[in-house]
């Protein structure tokens, strides 16, 4: 039985931060899900599965209305809704169903703690677990508003006031991670690979995800936000450490095939 069970879209960077622990502490996490616009096309449960349209008119009373990147209704049940009060997918579970774990930041914590005895990944202090806890919050003040620019971009809503909200939040997060990297640092927290690295290259590739819409960008004369040549200029040492993680052995399986495509355009 696997330690961990997460129902999400896929691919998501999001679940990514947990996977990528899991390879480097060597838990066993069951993920289950689809491409986005299929979830709505499955039951959001522990169970999760997909479900025929004959399946939706028998689940037609927990049809729910989506709230933040689903266009459609989604089949939600009771049971999910115990477990993940804020109805999100990544959506994480115990082995027995009994415990919903939301927030993929959370998510990487429950993975990093399931492993501890293996591999620490989640500092070898108090103190320096406190640390990490503090570049996974600025990571989620970070992830907000680039979930808010995703979105406009997705769903065709998109303004200059978004983009340069986006581009002052994506200066935040890098000068700080630049900064925490300087003096030679092998990694933020300490001397070695933490949970804070591993959600660092996560939504890095998360916000990577607007070359999916260079297009759209250019049609509306806005530069992009995640600009390779202007990141690895202005925040040398960020750059540096999220290229050589995006290679390690870790990383690049989960990270690798997403990064190709988003270079080829696609999403
Ligand atoms: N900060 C959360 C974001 C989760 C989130 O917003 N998920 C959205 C999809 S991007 C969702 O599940 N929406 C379900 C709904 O709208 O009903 C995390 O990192 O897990």
């Amino acid at each position: 039985m696997a330690d961990l069970h997460i129902f999400s879209y896929l691919p998501n960077p999001r679940i990514m931060k947990a996977t990528i622990a899991a390879r480097l502490n060597g838990i066993d996490i069951e993920v289950r899900g689809a491409k986005p616009r299929e979830l709505s096309d499955w039951l959001w449960d522990f169970e999760a599965r997909s479900i025929s349209d004959k399946d939706k008119d028998a689940f037609k009373d927990i049809a729910r209305a989506s709230r933040t990147g689903f266009d459609a209704v989604l089949y939600k049940t009771d049971s999910f809704l115990d477990a993940h009060p804020f109805g999100t997918v990544p959506a994480a579970f115990s082995p027995d169903g009994n415990v919903g774990i939301f927030e993929s930041n959370s998510i990487l914590r429950t993975a990093a703690r399931l492993g501890e005895e293996c591999v620490p990944l989640y500092g070898a202090t108090v103190y320096e677990a406190s640390r990490i806890d503090s570049f996974l919050d600025v990571s989620l003040v970070f992830a907000r508003q680039s979930q808010i620019h995703l979105l406009a971009l997705t769903n065709n809503r998109f303004g200059t006031e978004i983009r340069d909200e986006t581009v002052g939040a994506m200066e935040t997060y890098m000068a700080g991670i630049n900064r925490a990297l300087a003096g030679g640092r092998p990694a933020l927290v300490g001397e070695r690979l933490s949970i804070a690295d591993i959600c660092f290259v996560c939504e890095t590739c998360q916000i990577s995800r607007e070359r999916a819409h260079t297009e759209k960008l250019r049609a509306l004369g806005l530069a992009p936000v995640y600009d390779e040549t202007a990141l690895a200029r202005t925040y040398p040492l960020a750059w540096k450490h999220f290229m050589a993680l995006c290679h390690h052995e870790a990383f690049a399986p989960d990270i690798a095939p997403l990064m190709e495509k988003l270079a080829a355009g696609r999403n």
